[in-house]
């Protein structure tokens, strides 16, 4: 009943490479452990291999494995140049790369530019005023008026993304140093241009070993705006919580145009991606616009604030109204439709699984809703991105005790909200549906206890439903969570709509259908699913008339489709095709 384009189509890829990739990001510390001390290593990844090429992964993306105190999981980096002994060794990574090169998948680091860990050897030398190193981080004295180290005497009031004062006091030099995230992840001064050299030779080491790319951290905080001031505090931390204050810098550009030319992103063909705290559509075309010479994308979290409250922090949670979703990412579809490029995700590690996020886990929905929100997701123009796990339609962790709990973020949110009286089933419901541990807990490979993924006991607790979510049963499961996401991931691949059609959104205002096509006219894609678990009915008139063709993909067999309406059933999702490159329906 559903067509897919046949084996031999071919089509013009697009270049450059990564605009056709799908990316798989794998969360090393949580993906496969291969000595059995309970968190997941390189050799692991190698061992892997197989099922990424079989899932058909164009590129890995890998979270942090350098040299790292692990206060933030590996974004605390001590050591740039060397692998957290935790992961392995640089021969463990070469091998890695050799395997996964052999099976014609590409390997992306992350690269965290922002910040080094307080244990690297640049921070242990700047904290000697007498240091050449001293400015490569951002020190500052009291503010005037107050003894250093007292309460109020941080040089401003902001507040660091992880809670409490950005500033650390440093009795050694009587000064504070700036730390926009943890106190062990000082942020670096790129002002200094010795700074900005360094890491770029850093990163032409790792494209000499191999890398085909970087993800690059809260790359728009690199650049800060001077002087460092005050910005308005929030009545119940006294901080200021407003993270524009530190956003998009004078220099943000002039300093990504550098690293583009010194690196290198073109000459060595790099995929490069930035993530963007707070970005808008607009400053997204800024930074990617081609002629602009900066990066090839950038992950914009527009759709990861709208279950929650406006305005307000993640853990304050909201109902998601579809509208909203569809409406916001229509909007970078729109705003990077002649030049820019655009990221498609669902789930990273700092974010909840999309299955209990957006789509629903109970067990009569699971499977249909996760497939949704990859059809929903996969066909939208952009590098899709797939996190770990998502393909298997892996849940929230469903942790219940603070004790659980591994992730420094929401540790502190527990610590704070806490103090301050907060009631602790608020408090634990915020954590388990927006904690990051959500997405940390082990891939699940098959049924057995630890899930496949050691033989020892697990860094972290597991949602203990890997007798019916893992890897081993769907792989084979023709009707299974990862074969769809292989079947979408096949059908990109071969489709030209799917990677050059212009988008469009369909019924935007309508609360449960989420619906759009990619191209016009003779060459088009309707994609057409249902978020919602009742049956809906859409009019025939309210939809193009390529409903007539045979369905290219779907998730529940033959559509319902009437003279007047199509009906589709609980979270069920289509795909239509007409005139494609490879020219079935027409
Ligand atoms: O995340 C940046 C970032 O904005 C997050 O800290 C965000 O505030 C939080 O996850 C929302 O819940 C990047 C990395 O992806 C994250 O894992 C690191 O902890 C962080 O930078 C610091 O390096
Ligand atoms: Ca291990």
């Amino acid at each position: 009943m559903f067509r897919m384009p046949p084996r031999e189509a071919t089509i013009v890829p697009m270049s450059p490479w990564w605009k056709n990739a799908v990316v798989y990001q794998i969360y090393p510390r949580s993906f496969a452990d291969s000595n059995g001390d309970g968190i997941g290593d390189l050799a692991g990844i190698t061992d892997k291999a197989d099922y990424l090429a079989q899932l058909g992964a164009d590129a890995v993306w890998l979270s942090p494995v350098y040299t790292s105190p692990q206060d933030d999981n590996g974004y605390d980096i001590s050591d740039y140049d060397d692998i957290d002994p935790l992961f392995g060794t640089l021969a463990d990574f070469d091998a890695m790369v050799a395997a996964l090169h052999a099976r014609g998948i590409k390997v992306i680091m992350d690269q965290v530019l922002n910040h080094t860990s307080d244990e690297h050897a640049w921070f242990q030398a700047s904290r000697d005023k007498a240091s050449d190193k001293r400015d490569w981080y951002l020190w500052r004295p009291a503010r005037e008026g107050f003894e250093p180290g007292a309460p109020g005497a941080e040089p401003t009031n902001w507040s660091s993304f992880f809670g409490g004062p950005a500033w650390e006091y440093d009795p050694t030099s009587g000064e504070y140093y700036l730390h926009l995230f943890s106190r062990k992840q000082p942020d670096l001064n790129w002002e200094n241009p010795a700074v900005r050299a360094e890491l770029v030779a850093m990163m032409r080491r790792w494209i000499d070993r191999g890398v085909d790319g970087f993800r690059f951290d809260v790359l728009n905080l690199i650049s800060k705006t001077y002087p460092l001031v005050d910005g308005v505090a929030d009545p119940v931390t006294g901080l200021c919580m407003d993270p524009t204050m530190v956003l998009e810098g004078p220099r943000l550009s002039e300093f990504i145009q550098e690293l583009n030319r010194e690196v290198g992103f073109d000459e060595s063909d790099l995929l490069t991606v930035g993530e963007f705290v707070m970005a808008t559509p607009e400053t997204a075309w800024k930074h990617t616009a081609d002629s602009h010479k900066e990066l090839g994308m950038v992950f914009g979290f527009d759709h990861m604030f709208l279950d929650q409250r406006e305005g307000g922090m993640k853990w304050e949670l909201a109902p998601l109204e579809l509208p909203r979703l569809k409406q916001a990412l229509a909007k970078w579809q729109d705003a990077l439709a002649s030049s820019g490029w655009n990221t498609l995700f669902w789930e990273n590690h700092d974010q909840p699984r999309s299955v209990s996020r957006f789509g629903d886990d109970r067990p009569e929905f699971r499977v249909a809703s996760a497939k949704t929100l990859g059809t929903t997701m996969m066909l939208m123009r952009g590098t899709p991105y797939l996190y770990q796990g998502q393909e298997l339609g892996m849940t929230n962790a469903g942790f219940t005790e603070i004790e659980q709990y591994r992730d420094l973020e929401g540790l502190n949110m527990h610590t704070m909200a806490t103090g301050l009286g907060l009631p602790q089933p608020f408090v634990m419901a915020a954590l388990a549906a927006k904690g990051r541990d959500n997405a940390r807990t082990p891939m699940q490979w098959d049924a057995t206890p630890t899930a496949g993924f050691t033989t020892g006991t697990p860094w972290i607790g597991m949602p203990g439903n890997q007798a019916e979510i893992n890897a081993l049963d769907e792989v084979a499961d023709p009707d299974s969570v990862f074969n769809h996401y292989r079947q979408l991931i096949d059908f990109r691949r071969r489709s030209s709509l799917a990677h050059e059609g212009h988008f469009a959104l369909l019924l935007p205002d309508d609360p449960a259908v989420f619906a759009y096509t990619r191209g016009d006219g003779g060459q088009a894609m309707l994609v057409i699913a249902n978020w919602s678990t009742d049956e809906v009915t859409v009019s025939r008139d309210s939809l193009p008339a390529m409903v007539h063709a045979r369905p290219t993909l779907g998730t529940h067999g033959d559509p319902l489709l009437g003279a007047d309406a199509l009906v589709l059933r609980p979270w069920e999702s289509i795909v239509y095709c007409i005139g494609d490159a490879w020219r079935l329906d027409s």
